[in-house]
């Protein structure tokens, strides 16, 4: 077996200074917003696989069924030589693509992207050590600000499932689809997993589990700032707050402050003054319909060749090409 590289585009340091500046900015302007992407430490990524086995959080449950079913047909009409998995995490679902692939016998080598350099090595030697024909490289980034550093190719998938896509606001997702389309050559191809539409009790029901699991999940950004920026949010007086927004059909996640409360950052010298009821935003899930997902790739210059849902149609994985 090879041993797997691992290209570190962003480090410790990077993530730190990129935390700092974004909880003085979230925190002093109304109203208040944490970037959903400092809820993955490790006890938020763990807290994260939870939510994936919870009952009523059907999506990777849907994700899996849909790329069981598919991947042969994915790896047959596409038989790329480099699959680019971005926010790869575990880099679990991608094991359906890379077997069809392997079977394929296409496949030369994975590319799993992840902002968390522990993940990433972690998933990095599992593949290597299953996939030893295949050569592994894992770049440590923050993919959303764009795919400069992309290693070469000229046959590749970028794959973003589970998604994460949904995180996004809908200008910056057109600005992230613009930099994946800029970064691939004619002929590549980009698979992405999104979250449809459906019953706004089924969603709500999704992100405010009975057990409490996307709570906790919720208010441990609250943790990760009390340890990383020496903050004293009683994070226990933090309600977990999730609401479909009908208009933007989007669901929102947020920390609602139980009482009125002055909170201190020590490291970034900074005091922020809450209201009773008063909310941080955490979060924002997108769920589309097709015709969306077909119109953003289509503004963004993909031509999306074909899509697959499951049996309840609460999930599309979507294959489009430059
Ligand atoms: C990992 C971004 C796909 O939006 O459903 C789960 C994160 N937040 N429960 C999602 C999440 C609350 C998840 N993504």
């Amino acid at each position: 077996m090879s041993q797997p590289e691992l290209i570190v585009g962003f480090t410790e340091a990077d993530a730190d200074r990129e935390l700092r500046s974004d909880a003085r900015a979230g925190l002093s302007g109304t109203p208040k917003w944490l970037s959903p992407k400092w809820f993955y430490d490790a006890r938020g990524s763990e807290l994260f696989e939870r939510i994936t086995e919870l009952p009523e959080y059907y999506q990777t449950r849907a994700e899996h069924r849909i790329l069981r079913r598919s991947a042969m047909e994915i790896a047959e009409m596409t038989e790329v030589g480099t699959l680019v998995e971005l926010g790869s995490g575990s880099s679990e679902k991608t094991r359906l693509l890379l077997d069809a692939m392997r079977k394929n016998e296409t496949l030369e080598q994975f590319i799993p992207w992840d902002v968390s350099e522990s993940a990433l090595r972690a998933a990095t030697d599992a593949i290597a050590l299953d996939y030893p024909e295949i050569r592994v490289r894992g770049v440590v980034g923050d993919f959303t600000s764009g795919l400069a550093g992309l290693p070469a190719g000229s046959d590749r998938m970028v794959a973003f499932l589970g998604g994460t896509i949904g995180n996004l606001l809908p200008a910056e997702r057109a600005e992230f689809l613009d930099s994946v389309r800029t970064a691939l050559h004619p002929g590549e191809w980009l698979l992405l997993g999104t979250d449809l539409v459906k019953d706004s009790d089924r969603l709500v029901r999704a992100y405010d589990d009975a057990s409490g699991v996307t709570a906790e999940f919720n208010r441990n950004v609250l943790h990760v700032l009390n340890r990383e920026l020496g903050a004293d949010f009683p994070v226990e007086e933090f309600a977990h707050v999730a609401r479909w927004n009908a208009e933007q059909e989007w669901i929102e996640i947020r920390l609602r402050a139980t009482r009125a409360m002055r909170v201190s950052l020590r490291e970034l010298g900074l005091t922020v003054d809450f209201a009773e009821g008063e909310e941080i935003g955490t979060e924002i899930s997108a769920k589309f319909r097709i015709e969306r997902v077909r119109d953003e790739l289509d503004a963004a210059g993909f031509d999306l060749h074909r899509w697959w849902t499951d049996e309840a149609e609460d999930f599309v994985v979507s294959l489009a090409s430059v």
